[in-house]
C-alpha cells in the first residue's frame, strides 16, 4: 500500500464524494518559467474550484506521493532546482529513493487512478516527435492513455510534435480521441490542425457518459479530450511553423534527447515568440481546467 499524502481540500472532497480534477506538475517545473509557473498553477486550481470541482495537483515530494498540494508545497516545488521529471518509468524509483519529482501526463494518470480520480486537465500531451522514424522519440503519455482509465483534457498535441503520427499511434493503441466542439484535432497554440479528429463531442455530459460506458465495458485505458484553445488566444500556425522548425533544428544541433527534448523546445519557442507562447499556453490550460471540471461534475452526478 502506498501512503498517499492528500491535501486537506482533496481529502475533504474525497470523503464527501465531490468531483475532483487531477492536475500535473511537470508543466510547473519543466514547462513554464518561474515565477509565472507558480501563479499559473494557482490560477488553474482556482479555475477548477470556480467551475465547481476540487483540484488535485500531483507530485512526488521527498518520496511521498502527493495528491493535491498545499500552497507552500506548490511554491516550493515551483522554485526548487533539480526536480526530476517523472513518467511511468521513473515514478516508483523516485518514491523508493525519497526523491522529489514532478509528474508528467503519464505519471499524473497513474497517481490519479491510484487516488480514484477519473478526470485530469493539462495543456498538451506528449506524442510522436518529428523525426521519430529515426529517433524513436514517442512519449510514454500515449501508452499510458492506452492502459490507465483516466479522461485527459488537453489542447491536442503540441505543434512541436508530428500530429499525423501522434494520431496514428493513438488509433493503434485504441485510445478514443474526442475533439470538443469542432471536427478538427486542435494543435495546442492553434485551435485547428489539418487533421480531422476521430470523434467529436459537444458537451461535458456526453464525454462523461462515454467515460462511464468504457468503465462499464471494463476497458483499460483512458480518453483523450482535445479541447481547442479559445479563439482570441491563438497563435496562427503559419507564424509558429518557422519558429518550431528553428527550435527543432537547435535541439538536433545540441543533441538534446530523451526527457530533455520537450522542455528545451518549449523554452526556445517561448524566447522566439517574445513570451506569446506562454500567454497562449496559460489560456489553453485554464480552458481545459474548466472543461475537465464540467466532466468530473457530470460523472459524479451520473454515478
Ligand atoms: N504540456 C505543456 N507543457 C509541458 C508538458 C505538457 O504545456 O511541459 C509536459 C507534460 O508533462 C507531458 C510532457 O506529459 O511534457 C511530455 O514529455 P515527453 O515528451 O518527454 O514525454
Ligand atoms: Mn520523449
Amino acid at each position: 500500500m502506498i501512503d498517499i499524502q492528500y491535501s486537506a481540500e482533496v481529502r475533504t472532497a474525497k470523503d464527501a464524494g465531490q468531483p475532483i480534477v487531477a492536475l500535473e506538475s511537470t508543466i510547473i517545473t519543466h514547462g513554464m518559467p518561474y515565477p509565472q509557473n507558480i501563479e499559473v498553477a494557482a490560477q488553474v486550481q482556482q479555475d477548477v474550484r470556480d467551475a465547481g470541482a476540487v483540484p488535485a495537483t500531483m507530485a512526488v515530494i521527498k518520496g511521498k506521493l502527493h495528491v493535491g498540494l498545499e500552497d507552500d508545497q506548490l511554491k516550493a516545488l515551483g522554485q526548487a532546482q533539480g526536480v526530476a521529471k517523472i513518467s511511468r518509468a521513473d515514478m516508483a524509483a523516485c518514491m523508493s529513493t525519497s526523491g522529489t519529482g514532478a509528474t508528467t501526463v503519464a505519471a499524473t494518470m497513474i497517481a490519479a487512478r491510484y487516488a480514484g480520480i477519473e478526470v485530469f486537465a493539462t495543456g498538451g500531451i506528449g506524442g510522436v516527435h518529428q523525426g521519430a522514424e529515426t529517433s524513436f522519440d514517442i512519449s510514454a503519455d500515449l501508452h499510458e492513455l492506452a492502459q490507465t482509465p483516466v479522461t485527459v483534457v488537453a489542447a491536442g498535441a503540441k505543434a512541436i510534435l508530428d500530429l499525423a503520427k501522434t494520431l496514428e499511434v493513438l488509433e493503434t493503441l485504441g485510445v478514443p480521441v474526442i475533439a470538443h466542439g469542432q471536427d478538427e484535432f486542435p494543435a495546442f497554440w492553434s485551435a485547428k490542425s489539418p487533421y480531422p479528429a476521430p470523434l467529436r463531442m459537444d458537451s461535458a455530459e456526453d464525454i462523461a457518459k462515454a467515460h462511464a460506458t468504457r468503465r462499464a465495458l471494463g476497458l483499460p485505458g483512458g480518453q483523450l479530450v482535445a479541447n481547442p484553445i479559445p479563439d482570441a488566444d491563438q497563435i496562427p500556425a503559419e507564424e509558429l511553423a518557422p519558429i518550431i522548425a528553428a527550435a527543432q533544428s537547435d535541439a538536433d544541433t545540441h543533441r538534446i534527447t530523451g526527457k530533455g527534448v520537450t522542455p528545451y523546445l518549449l523554452q526556445r519557442i517561448y524566447e522566439q515568440t517574445g513570451g506569446r507562447s506562454l500567454t497562449a499556453n496559460i489560456a489553453l490550460v485554464r480552458n481545459n481546467a474548466r472543461l475537465a471540471a464540467g466532466i468530473a461534475i457530470a460523472l459524479t452526478k451520473s454515478a
